[in-house]
């Protein structure tokens, strides 16, 4: 079986871009996979962080995964602070790492740009990334079209290691959806739907209640020209609608157009927010069952041991390699 690795940062209002880009993979990949589904809380600390409102969106997202259908009995599910092997490897990996390559990425440039200083941990997050992939010798990594970047440089880093040290990592795949790869913001489509723009209609967050949901697709941005077609160049909020309606409904874009009967604008966005209601509904009344039950630390728990079993032999593989400690 193939393993597959992926995380989600907990740092709050997990919207549909992250469940469409990545999570609804992870449920789609434990029935034929062995999976890892991490909890990245030492990527969350690359910004500051509140330590009370971090312990809480930890136990948030662990009961998002258990509520959107991750099944512990299949996957592994645990806190990335608990397997020290995350930190460990990241040094190693910083030290065969360059800071020309790291300063080119997208997501570094963004999120740096015209702040005077710029804490290393943004710099230094995609190797901690790589870090997390190579430590589970992972086949794939399902995650949204924005960290295709990233997975690009974890493959360049375990493939520079093997040729310098001789066969270390296994070197990973990026999985992307069709539909739902990159959702953008709803009130600005050029955007990606983002946890952090200060905006709350810019996303759908997984917990929204339905009148949220509704306010937020019906004042989304569109255009001026009333004609609905796919067309995400010239027409980036129709389109985004469409594909968010196409992730959510397993139709393609072109069964949902050939089926309507819309008048403008406005019909589209009320079945859409139909669909999108139903669809987060039952996940929502996962969560709350599941989220103050004692039975979420004992799942973590659990998954650190397992996960720590899986990563300790690939750690000593690579102390062996690169001659760290004693023998
Ligand atoms: N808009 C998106 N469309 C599709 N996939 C997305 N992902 C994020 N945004 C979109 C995917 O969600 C997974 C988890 O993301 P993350 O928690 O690691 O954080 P992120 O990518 O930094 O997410 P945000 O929402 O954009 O947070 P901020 O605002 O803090 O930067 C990843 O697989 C990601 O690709």
């Amino acid at each position: 079986m193939k393993r597959v690795f992926s995380g989600v940062q907990p740092t709050g209002n997990i919207h549909l871009g992250n469940y469409l880009g990545a999570l609804k993979q992870f449920v789609e990949l434990q029935n034929d996979h062995e999976c890892i589904y991490c909890i990245v809380d030492e990527h969350a600390i690359t910004v500051p962080q509140d330590p009370k409102e971090l312990r809480r969106h930890i136990l948030d997202v662990a009961a998002l995964y258990l509520a959107i259908g991750i099944d512990p009995k299949k996957s592994i599910i645990f806190v990335q602070s608990q397997v020290s092997g995350h930190a460990e490897l990241g040094w190693v990996l910083c030290c065969n790492s360059y800071t020309g390559e790291l300063s080119r990425m997208t997501q570094f440039k963004a999120k740096s740009g015209g702040k005077e200083s710029v804490g290393t941990g943004l710099l230094t997050y995609p190797v901690l990334m790589a870090a997390d992939i190579l430590l589970y010798d992972t086949d794939i990594v399902p995650v949204g079209n924005d960290q295709k970047q990233h997975i690009e440089l974890t493959r360049d880093i375990a493939i520079r290691i093997n040729n310098k040290y001789g066969e270390t990592f296994v070197v990973p795949d990026g999985r992307f959806m069709k539909a739902g790869a990159r959702i953008m913001a709803l009130d600005d489509p050029e955007q990606k739907m983002s946890k952090s723009a200060e905006n709350i209609h810019s996303r759908i967050s997984l917990l929204d209640e339905d009148s949220k949901i509704k306010k937020s697709i019906m004042r989304a941005t569109t255009d001026s020209d009333g004609e609905i077609r796919f067309d995400p160049v010239n027409k980036p909020g129709v389109s985004n609608l469409l594909n968010i309606y196409s992730a959510l409904s397993g139709k393609t874009v072109d069964e949902i157009i050939a089926g309507q009967n819309w008048r403008g604008y406005g019909d589209l966005k009320k079945e859409l927010v139909a669909v999108t209601q139903e669809a987060l509904t039952p996940i929502k009344q996962n969560y709350n069952e599941i989220r103050e039950s004692e039975e979420l630390i004992r799942i973590l728990k659990d998954g650190a041991e397992r996960a720590n079993a899986i990563a300790e032999p690939v750690m000593k593989r690579v102390r062996d390699k690169f001659g760290l400690g004693l023998k």
